[in-house]
C-alpha cells in the first residue's frame, strides 16, 4: 500500500523474473536465498529485476480512537467532535458501534456532512495524513440509502453531496457510504478521488474486503433553522421516508391516496397530516 511515507529498499534480491539461462535452471532449494547482484546495469537491460518495498507504517492500535478534533465555530466550524474510529469493521458494524463510542458523555455516530466545509475539515484534519489498513483506502460516513433515497442516519436534510466520479454506482447492493482517503491515487484508478465519496457494501458477506475504518461525530445533528412541511409524495414518496428526513416541528402534509404504513414508528414531535383534513399529531406534543 503506498503511503509517501519514506520507505526501506531491501539491498538482496530474492527471486526475480531473470534472462540468464543458469537462473533458469537454478535448482528450487536454492528459492528464498539471498544473491549478490551487480548494482548497475552497465551491458544493457540484464541486471534488471522486480523489488520488495517496505513500509514504515504508523498503524495505531486495533479499535482506537485517533486524530480527536473539534471543529470550532471560531473557526467557520459547528463545535462537533470528530475522529477516525481505527478499527477494520463492514458498515454494518460500523454504524452499530459508534453509538458505544462516547466523547464527554455524548454517544458517537457515523459523521454525516452537509457542507464543502464540513467535507474539508474531515478530508483535511483526520484523513489526510491517516493510513489504514483495509482492502480499500476509505473510511466510513453516516448516509445509507433507504426507500430509493440517500438520507444522513441523523436524518439531515441530504442536500449537499461529494460523489465521486460514477458513484454511487450498485445502487440496491451498495448502500452504505464512505470518504475516500488520501492515498488513493487517481492515475491508477480515476474514480477514487481522495475526498470524495462513494457508496459501500453494507454487510461483509463477501469476506475480509468490504471492512474499512470510519469517521464519527460527536455533536448535535443540525435542524433546520425554522418548522418545515414535507409534502408526501412530492417531497418524499413514502411516509416512511418523510418521518426519516423529518426534525422535530416538522409537519409531514401526505395527500390523499392509498399509504403503508403499517411498520411506521413515530419518535418525533412532529405532525402528521392528510391535506384531505384530518390530522393526527403524535405524542409527545409539540410545546410550543
Ligand atoms: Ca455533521
Ligand atoms: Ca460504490
Amino acid at each position: 500500500m503506498p503511503t509517501g511515507l519514506p520507505t526501506s529498499l531491501t539491498t538482496l534480491a530474492l527471486k526475480r523474473p531473470s534472462r540468464c539461462s543458469a537462473d533458469q535452471h537454478r535448482p528450487a532449494s536454492h528459492s528464498g536465498k539471498w544473491n549478490n547482484v551487480l548494482y548497475t546495469d552497465s551491458a544493457g537491460d540484464i541486471h534488471r529485476a522486480w523489488s520488495l518495498i517496505e513500509w514504515e507504517t504508523p498503524l495505531p492500535p486495533q479499535d482506537s480512537i485517533i486524530k480527536l478534533t473539534q471543529w470550532r465555530v471560531a473557526d467557520g466550524g459547528n463545535d462537533h467532535w470528530y475522529a477516525i474510529f481505527a478499527k477494520v469493521i463492514s458498515y454494518e458494524n460500523a454504524k452499530s458501534e459508534a453509538p458505544t463510542l462516547f466523547h464527554d458523555g455524548v454517544p458517537g455516530y457515523l459523521a454525516t456532512i452537509t457542507s464543502p466545509t464540513e467535507n474539508n475539515f474531515i478530508f483535511n484534519h483526520l484523513v489526510t495524513g491517516t493510513v489504514q489498513p483495509s482492502y480499500l483506502d476509505q473510511y466510513y460516513l453516516g448516509g445509507e440509502y433507504i426507500g430509493g433515497l440517500w438520507t444522513w442516519s441523523t436524518g439531515e436534510p441530504f442536500v449537499y453531496t461529494n460523489w465521486a466520479p460514477g458513484e454511487p454506482n450498485n445502487l440496491g447492493l451498495e448502500t452504505g457510504m464512505a470518504m475516500f482517503g488520501a492515498t488513493n491515487d487517481t492515475l491508477l484508478e480515476p474514480r477514487r478521488v481522495p475526498g470524495k465519496w462513494n457508496n459501500v457494501q453494507y454487510t461483509d458477506a463477501a469476506g475480509d474486503i468490504h471492512r474499512a475504518w470510519s469517521i464519527i461525530e460527536w455533536g448535535p445533528a443540525s435542524p433546520p433553522q425554522r418548522c418545515r412541511v414535507i409534502h408526501v409524495p412530492g417531497d418524499y414518496a413514502t411516509v416512511q421516508e418523510a418521518v426519516a428526513a423529518a426534525f422535530d416541528c416538522d409537519t409531514i402534509l401526505v395527500q390523499p391516496g392509498s399509504y403503508d404504513v403499517s411498520q411506521l414508528v413515530i419518535e418525533k414531535r412532529i405532525v402528521l397530516r392528510s391535506s384531505g383534513g384530518r390530522c393526527r399529531r403524535h405524542s409527545p406534543p409539540l410545546e410550543h
